[in-house]
C-alpha cells in the first residue's frame, strides 16, 4: 500500500474539479474497497480516533463549486459522514457505514452562502462546519 500516514495534512484542499469530471468521477456512489486515496484531488476527511482529521475541521467551499470528497475510516469503530440541511443550500448526503479501512467518495455541492454541518451520525462529537461564500 502506498499510503503513508505523513503525507496526509489536515484537509488537503489541492484544485477545484470540474462539475463534469465530477458527475464522470461518480458522485453519492458507494465505494468500499480499499484504495489508495494518497492523491486525493479535493478535500480528505479521515476518520480516526472519533474526530475527522483530528479537529473536524471548517471545510471553505464556494457556492456552485463542487468540491470532491473523499471519507476514509482509520478506525476499529463504524463511522460515517452526513450533511443533512433542511435549506436546499447544500447538496446533502450520507456516507454508508464504513468500516476499518473503508472509503467513500462524495462531493460538497452548496447552492447557497451559508454554514452548514456534516456529521457522524454515530459520535456526537465528530462535527464540523462548511462555510460557502459566494
Ligand atoms: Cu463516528
Amino acid at each position: 500500500m502506498v499510503y503513508a500516514r505523513n503525507n496526509i495534512i489536515a484537509v488537503v484542499a489541492i484544485s477545484f474539479v470540474t462539475v463534469g469530471s465530477l458527475w464522470a468521477f461518480g458522485n453519492l456512489t458507494q465505494e468500499t474497497e480499499k484504495a489508495d486515496v494518497s492523491q486525493v484531488d479535493g478535500i480528505l476527511l479521515l476518520a480516526q480516533r472519533s474526530t475527522f482529521n483530528g479537529t473536524n475541521p471548517d471545510i471553505h467551499v464556494k457556492v456552485n463549486q463542487p468540491v470532491k470528497l473523499v471519507v476514509v475510516n482509520k478506525d476499529v469503530v463504524i463511522h460515517d459522514l452526513q450533511i443533512n440541511d433542511k435549506t436546499g443550500g447544500i447538496l446533502n448526503f450520507e456516507t454508508a457505514p464504513l468500516k476499518a479501512e473503508q472509503h467513500f467518495n462524495s462531493a460538497i455541492v452548496a447552492y447557497k452562502p451559508g454554514t452548514y454541518e456534516y456529521f457522524c451520525q454515530y459520535h456526537p462529537q465528530m462535527r464540523g462546519k462548511i462555510i460557502a461564500e459566494p
